[in-house]
């Protein structure tokens, strides 16, 4: 009984260190890191790579997504709505914003770059 009190303390002790940590230093700019990062979220420049309907998601090969604290790269997204599928083909370049929703990285606005 003790023993599981005193591993409870320790959990919680240790979560409060881990939410302290600000992630995104990105050289010469000072950049607040404000508690709501999806007050700076914005449009990020993507190509299709892969659709998968079936899946819901999407591969995309991405600029930096700074709300996120993601470098450019490719990788799977979901979809928060599974029409904008039907509007993407490998190859496409787009326009979109990505947030992660209940763990998920998620495209959370889409729109075909001009
Ligand atoms: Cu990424």
């Amino acid at each position: 009984m003790k023993a599981l009190i005193t591993a409870t303390l320790i959990a919680f002790s240790t979560l409060g260190a881990v939410s302290a940590q600000a992630a995104g230093d990105h050289g010469g700019h000072a950049m607040a890191t404000p508690a709501n990062a999806s007050a700076e979220m914005q449009m990020v420049d993507g190509q299709v790579k892969k659709v998968d309907k079936a899946a819901g998601k999407v591969t995309l090969s991405h600029g930096p997504l700074t709300n996120l604290n993601m470098p450019a790269m490719t990788m799977v997204f979901k979809v928060s709505n599974a029409a904008w599928l039907d509007q993407m083909k490998t190859g496409d370049k787009i326009r979109f914003m990505a947030d992660n929703v209940n763990g998920a990285i998620t495209v959370v606005h889409f729109e075909a770059a001009k």
